[in-house]
């Protein structure tokens, strides 16, 4: 076969554009993906819904591939195991009640999982805003991060979700957005983002689940982003609060839409 480079550009222009117009309108859009957002896709995903994930950098993974200060394994303990497990990582015990893996098999188990389920996956893209209507999150706002970064003057394309999942890490970028422009008062004590605390781990893998939940109506704040936005601590390079928060931000929402 003789190899044509326009047929090549071709099969990547309609393939790409058939996948970004099936993801114009689904049913949960995620910012963010990070272990927390890729776990949320893949429950989502399996349960049978529409995904998409949008993630600004090249590569998905967010802070999982570095581990603690570049050393490339992550910590998990009994509940965070068994989700890894059942993405097919291999996990090692260490000591009493911890658990070890291999943090690039990690990132690259958890994308393909929500591949496999369905969710797809759109890097290199950045949610700079979102749409509301009527006191409700109704979408997102993107644009390729290329733009971003060019300080180009671009304007944006919308993708309308019946859920979004804020799961953009510590940055919390979205929910800040949300706050700057539509001064809206949200799900938390003060109305308002209530911000990250110091490290703690041991709390703050038990706060990450609790603050795992709706923020404002239509949007859902979980993995770091929920302590962010809840004024709860870091955890550091233990990661089994962020697996289960992408579990449990699925399981809300699905039962959402099935109502
Ligand atoms: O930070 P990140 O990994 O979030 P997470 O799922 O996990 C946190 C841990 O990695 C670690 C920790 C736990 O032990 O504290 O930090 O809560 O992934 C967040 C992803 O969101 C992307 C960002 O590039 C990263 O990959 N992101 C941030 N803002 C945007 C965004 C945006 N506006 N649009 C698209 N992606």
């Amino acid at each position: 076969m003789a190899l044509d480079e326009v047929k090549i550009t071709q099969a990547i222009v309609e393939s790409f554009t058939k996948k970004l117009e099936e993801a114009l309108e689904v049913d949960v859009a995620i910012v963010g993906a990070g272990p927390s957002g890729l776990t949320a896709a893949y429950k989502l995903g399996r349960e049978g819904f529409r995904v998409a994930v949008f993630e600004r950098k090249l590569s998905i993974g967010g802070g999982m591939w570095g581990g603690g200060m570049m050393f490339n394994e992550i910590v998990v303990q009994e509940e965070g195991a068994r989700i890894l497990r059942e993405v097919g990582v291999e996990v090692r015990p260490w000591k009493e009640e911890y658990y070890t893996a291999d943090a690039v098999e990690c990132v690259c188990a958890l994308g393909l999982a929500a591949r496999k389920a369905g969710a797809k996956i759109f890097n290199l893209v950045s949610v700079e805003d979102v749409m509301v209507r009527e006191d409700r999150v109704v979408g997102l706002v993107i644009n390729w991060t290329a733009v971003e970064m060019g300080g180009l003057h671009v304007d944006p394309l919308a993708i309308r979700a019946r859920y979004v999942v804020e799961s953009t890490g510590h940055e919390l970028s979205v929910l800040h957005v949300l706050q700057r422009k539509m001064n809206v008062k949200l799900f938390t004590p003060s109305g308002k983002i209530e911000g990250e605390r110091s490290l703690w781990a041991e709390v703050a893998e038990t706060t990450t689940l609790e603050n795992t939940r709706e923020v404002y109506p239509g949007m859902f704040v979980a993995g770091m982003a929920a302590n962010a936005t809840f004024g709860s601590f870091r955890m550091g390079p233990i990661f089994g609060g962020m697996l289960l928060s992408g579990e449990k931000v699925a399981q809300e929402i699905a039962e959402r839409l099935r109502q």
